[in-house]
């Protein structure tokens, strides 16, 4: 049985919750009390010395981050590699936007969630992750202006990535239907078999 480390409220845990279920694969969630420090402390760092969620654990094997778990899953257990291709090319484009996702988005739409849910924590204005969602917003448009999916011809793992992320930042006070292409994007990506809400649950 696959065991996930994190929480229901985790943005880059919900990542891997969506490919755990499109994949069909049984799993647990193993929740960790953050607001306790469960996370800062053992045997959760012997996981993950940085001390953030998610991890993963597989039999004997056990890897941390969002992005090394989606890749880890898709190479493991989609074995037609449609969520991750075998490539050289194909590998590279998928990992040109994971590379976007734990930067650009992380640091414009992963942290207005951040600072809603750990105001303390994140000193941030409102007016500069706005301007930080508005740059790869702006870039994922014109991208997106000209395909469905952000790496291939097909969703992937990238998709996964920038979704979970972009989804729910509305809900932190950033419009995202100001951009059509992205949003369009965010629909057809819902409508995929197996995508489910943060909550767990398949969208309408
Ligand atoms: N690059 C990491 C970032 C992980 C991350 O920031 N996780 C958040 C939860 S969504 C966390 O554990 N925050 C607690 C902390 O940093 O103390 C990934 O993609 O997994």
């Amino acid at each position: 049985m696959i065991r996930l480390y994190g929480t229901m409220l985790s943005v880059n845990a919900y990542k891997v919750r969506i490919l755990l279920n499109i994949l069909e694969l049984e799993w647990e969630l193993v929740d960790i009390d953050m607001a306790g420090g469960e996370h800062k402390r053992e045997p959760f760092l012997s996981l993950n010395p940085f001390g953030q969620m998610p991890a993963l654990e597989d039999g004997d094997f056990t890897v941390a981050d969002s992005h090394a778990c989606l890749v880890y899953l898709a190479r493991k257990y989609d074995t037609g590699g449609n969520w991750l291709p075998a490539d050289a090319e194909g590998e590279a484009k998928v990992a040109e936007w994971l590379s976007k996702s734990a930067n650009e988005i992380h640091q414009g739409p992963w942290m207005a969630r951040a600072k809603i849910r750990r105001p303390d924590a994140i000193t941030l204005s409102d007016e500069e992750i706005h301007a930080r969602c508005d740059h790869i917003l702006g870039i994922m448009e014109g991208h997106l202006a000209k395909r469905d999916w952000l790496a291939l011809e097909r969703p992937t793992i990238a998709d996964i990535s920038c979704f979970a992320p972009i989804h729910i930042l509305p809900d932190s006070g950033y419009p995202t239907d100001k951009w059509k292409a992205v949003t369009d994007w965010l629909h057809r990506f819902r409508e995929l078999p197996g995508v489910i809400d943060p909550d767990g649950k398949p969208f309408d």
